[in-house]
């Protein structure tokens, strides 16, 4: 640790430096921290839907960039000011940070604090300049978190100490598709017993969710997924339906609402498309049924419904990080998962080093994956 304090160092990470470019494995330089920053090791990282997205350039982020956010590291050193994390705490990055200080910090249901950086990407940090070069030229941030790095420097808003305890080649996905799924259905939309659910997506986040509907006592889970590979994991994590709307002879909703007669209590969209919104939209009761997007859509997209059906009484909500005050809940969740109160396990259907990332990118695309971990 000592000998790099205060100095840039170079590493490797991975750059992507155009859109829908392939990501190229790279010397990198990274900063020393500035006033209320974080240098992070990376241990590992999860390679989650946010991050595709990012690099299809759906969400009109600066390149070249250097992506992932689901991080678990060690803090190498800290800038100025920062109070909550030392050099050698086990941390996760965070993509929505906690300030503490904004409207949404402040108020008791808020949690999408001011000093993201998702809405809209800036890729620079709070002082709007960034600690990454490569080749003498800049590099942005996506999220002000980049994970896919060996070295990464974040606010202390974004960064938050977990359990000694924790084994780092697992707890990152606890950084982003845990909480983000988990808390959805536990924490958002607080799934009764006894209710029917509807999860629109079964990747890692749909998984998370299924896990908390499953956790809250649903009695009936319709897993929905274009990828039938992934029906095996989820009926293992209590769905007890699936449906692949390819195979169907109907629209998707027509079908839940036959299953159910009166359609779900709960529905949740975690794929990040108009159309999945809106068949999840469509498959919830109409009365009292309450609809989760979880899923990003692309930055341009409108969500068009029919506007008489809302006075019938149903839901619409929109759920980010689980609607979880990070810094607060997160690190909970991690000691939840060291007394045995929630399995993260089989949501890490992968784990390869940092230096097989194409190959992880591939087993990701191939739909063979729920949460690949990349190991540094
Ligand atoms: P993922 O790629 O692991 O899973 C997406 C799943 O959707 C895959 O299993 C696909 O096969 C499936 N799918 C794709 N298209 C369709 C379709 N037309 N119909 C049915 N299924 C389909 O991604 P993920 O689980 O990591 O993330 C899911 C979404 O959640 C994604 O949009 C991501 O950006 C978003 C997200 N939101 C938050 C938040 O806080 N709101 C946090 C993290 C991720
Ligand atoms: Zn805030």
């Amino acid at each position: 640790m000592g000998d790099s304090l205060g100095k840039t160092i170079t590493c490797r990470a991975a750059v992507a430096w155009a859109e829908n470019a392939p990501l190229s494995i790279e010397e990198v330089q990274v900063e020393p921290p500035k006033l209320g920053e974080v240098r992070v090791k990376m241990v590992s990282s999860g390679i989650c839907g946010s991050d595709d997205h990012v690099l299809k350039g759906k969400l009109l982020m600066k390149f070249p960039l250097i992506p992932g956010h689901e991080g678990a590291g060690i803090v190498e050193s800290v800038g100025d000011g920062v109070s909550t994390v030392k050099p050698g705490d086990k941390v996760l990055t965070l993509i929505v940070p906690q300030c503490k200080k904004c409207d949404s910090c402040l108020h008791p249901k808020g949690n999408f604090c001011d000093k993201q950086d998702i809405l809209p990407c800036s890729g620079v940090m709070l002082d709007g300049t960034c600690r990454f070069s490569c080749r003498g030229q800049k590099v942005y941030h996506s999220f002000r978190t980049s994970t896919f790095t060996e070295y990464t420097v974040v606010p202390e808003i974004a960064v938050v100490k977990i359990d000694d305890a924790a084994p780092m080649d697992k707890v990152c996905i606890i950084s982003c598709g845990v909480p983000t799924g988990y808390g959805a259905a536990v924490n958002s939309a607080k799934v009764t017993p006894g209710s029917t659910c509807v999860v629109f997506g079964l990747g890692g986040v749909g998984s998370a969710i299924v896990m908390g509907c499953k956790a809250s006592g649903a009695s009936r889970i319709i897993g929905v997924d274009i990828n039938e590979k992934k029906f095996p994991q989820a009926k293992a994590l209590g769905v007890t339906d699936c449906l692949n709307p390819n195979k169907l002879k109907k629209p998707v909703q027509e079908v839940v609402m036959e299953m159910t007669g009166v359609g779900v209590d709960f529905a949740f969209e975690a794929i990040g498309l108009v159309d999945t919104m809106i068949a999840a939209w469509n498959s919830c009761n109409n009365s009292y049924g309450v609809c989760l997007i979880v899923g990003l859509a692309p930055a341009d997209a409108q969500l068009p419904l029919e506007a008489v059906k809302i006075l019938s009484g149903k839901t619409l909500k929109g759920v980010c990080l689980g609607d979880y005050k990070t810094r607060d809940c997160i690190p909970k969740i991690v000691t939840d998962y060291l007394q045995d109160k929630i399995n993260i396990d089989p949501l890490v259907t992968h784990q390869l080093p940092f230096n097989q990332l194409h190959k992880a990118l591939k087993l990701y695309h191939a739909g063979k994956t729920i949460r690949c971990v990349l190991l540094f």
